[in-house]
């Protein structure tokens, strides 16, 4: 066959956007209330904050848009790991592939420091920024979010969803499959595509 081409989410995926998140939040916000990542729900971080009290969800999309929020989250467990074994197997293409927040001052910029940082400046060439996943082709894309949607109708690959705090609980519709984590058989799921 060819080669497999896989698209890896950043947030929630390789990068612990819920963590650093809510301990900025609590740092910057020390008396107002918040909600745990056990009780998170939902992939809008920004409505369950909302939710609890409208005026908190301008103050959670303040967090993500400062300076240095992006930079400084740390790697999910064994995420580095992974992708670059993932990039290392033979006939396989690995892309980030992430959406940036429309308020584009620092993390466009941010998350191409952070993939150099942590998995090193050859991965620059791997990365693909776009608010529209759907447009984008691939075999695997590993990714949280529940719900991608965009122009294309019939996108190319198959959406893996990657277990998240926010989606932990929701049922998927048959043949819709998780990766639970990182230490959960990704190469399996690779292989699972490669023969077909
Ligand atoms: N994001 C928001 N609001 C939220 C939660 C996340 O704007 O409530 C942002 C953070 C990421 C983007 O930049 O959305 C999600 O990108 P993907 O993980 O879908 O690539």
């Amino acid at each position: 066959g060819g080669r497999l081409r896989v698209l890896v989410d950043m947030d929630g995926v390789l990068a612990d956007f819920e963590g650093g998140f809510l301990k900025k939040f609590r740092a910057t916000y020390p008396d107002k209330p918040y909600i745990s990542l056990e009780d998170r729900r939902g992939f809008w971080v920004s409505e369950q904050y909302r939710q609890l009290e409208p005026e908190l969800s301008e103050k959670a999309i303040s967090i993500w848009e400062s300076k240095n929020f992006f930079i400084d989250l740390d790697p999910l467990p064994g995420a580095v790991e992974a992708v670059k074994q993932m990039a290392n197997l033979e006939k396989t293409d690995v892309f980030i592939c992430t959406s940036p927040i429309k308020k584009y001052r620092y993390c466009p910029y941010e998350k191409y420091a952070w993939v150099e940082k942590h998995l090193g400046p050859e991965f620059l060439e791997q990365i693909v920024l776009t608010r529209d996943k759907t447009v984008v082709s691939g075999d695997l894309l590993i990714d949280d979010r529940p719900d991608i949607v965009g122009a294309e109708r019939n996108p190319s690959w198959e959406q893996v969803l990657f277990t998240a705090c926010h989606n932990k609980h929701l049922e998927l519709p048959p043949p819709r499959r998780r990766l639970h984590s990182w230490t959960d058989d990704w190469k399996a799921i690779l292989d699972s595509k490669r023969a077909s």
